[in-house]
C-alpha cells in the first residue's frame, strides 16, 4: 500500500507567470479528494521582487485553507530566501516550514514518511549540501525535499549544486526538487524529479516500515512544528 502525495514547486508569487494561489488551493484540493496525504512545495513560493509585506497574508491564508485537510510541508527557495519571507511567516495549523538551512528530518501529523529537507539559505546558495543528507538503511518512507539546479546543466546560476549519484546515494524512495521551472524526471528509479510551475503531480511511495511509524519514542505528532530563527532545526528525533 502506497502513500500518495500532492508534489509541486516554484509558485514563484508576484511573477507575471506564476500559477497564483486560486490554482495551489484548487489543485490541491483535487488532490485531497483522489487520495493525496499530503502537499509537498519545494520552494520559491514567492518570487524576489515582491514586497514580503503584501504577500505573507495571502500566503498564509491559502496554506491555511489547505492545510485544513491536507498536511503541507514547504521548503524556501532562493527567491524566498532573497525576500526574508522565512522570518515573516507565522506558523500555520497543519503545515510545517523548513527553516533549517542544513539537512533535517521532518514528519507530518497521520503521514507515515520521513521527509529529508533543507531549506535555501541565500540567494544563490552555492553550498554542497547533498552529502549532508543521512543515508537512509531502507529507502521505505523515505522522501527527500530538496531546491537545488543539480549539476548545473538546467540552469544558469547553481543553486544548492549536487550531483544525481549523491542524491541517488541517500537511498530514499524519491527526491522531490524545485528551482527548475519545467516538469523533468532526471531518473525514473528512485524517481528524482522536477514537478514544475503550474504543475501539480502525483508521487506515491512505500510508507516507513510499521516499527519506526508506531515504535518509535519522541516522534513529532503537534500539527504545527515550525520554530521560529533560521537555522533552528525542526527536526524530529527517532
Ligand atoms: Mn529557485
Amino acid at each position: 500500500m502506497s502513500v500518495r502525495l500532492a508534489v509541486t514547486s516554484d509558485l514563484h508569487l508576484g511573477a507575471a507567470n506564476s500559477p497564483g494561489l486560486p490554482w495551489l488551493v484548487g489543485t490541491a484540493r483535487r488532490h485531497a479528494e483522489d487520495g493525496a496525504r499530503a502537499l509537498v512545495i519545494a520552494g520559491d513560493l514567492v518570487h524576489r521582487d515582491v514586497e514580503v509585506g503584501g504577500v505573507v497574508a495571502p500566503l498564509v491564508d491559502a496554506l491555511s485553507a489547505i492545510a485544513e485537510r491536507l498536511p503541507v510541508l514547504f521548503i524556501y527557495g532562493n527567491h524566498d530566501a532573497a525576500i526574508g519571507l522565512a522570518d515573516a511567516m507565522p506558523p500555520i495549523d497543519g503545515a510545517v516550514a523548513v527553516d533549517s538551512v542544513t539537512p533535517v528530518e521532518v514528519r507530518l501529523p497521520g503521514v507515515p514518511l520521513l521527509f529529508h529537507c533543507a531549506s535555501v539559505a541565500s540567494d544563490p546558495d552555492r553550498r554542497g549540501i547533498a552529502e549532508a543528507f543521512p543515508v537512509a538503511p531502507r529507502p521505505n518512507g523515505r522522501v527527500g525535499v530538496f531546491h537545488t539546479s543539480l549539476h548545473g546543466g538546467f540552469h544558469p546560476v547553481p543553486c544548492l549544486p549536487a550531483s544525481v549519484d549523491q542524491l541517488a546515494s541517500r537511498n530514499y524512495e524519491a527526491w522531490i526538487l524545485g528551482h527548475i521551472h519545467h516538469a523533468r524526471v532526471v531518473t525514473e528509479q528512485p524517481p528524482i524529479f522536477w514537478p514544475g510551475q503550474g504543475d501539480m503531480r502525483d508521487l506515491r511511495v512505500r510508507p516507513l516500515p510499521a516499527a519506526s511509524v508506531t515504535g518509535s519514542p519522541g516522534i513529532h505528532q503537534t500539527s504545527t512544528f515550525r520554530t521560529s530563527g533560521r537555522g533552528r532545526n525542526v527536526t524530529s528525533q527517532r
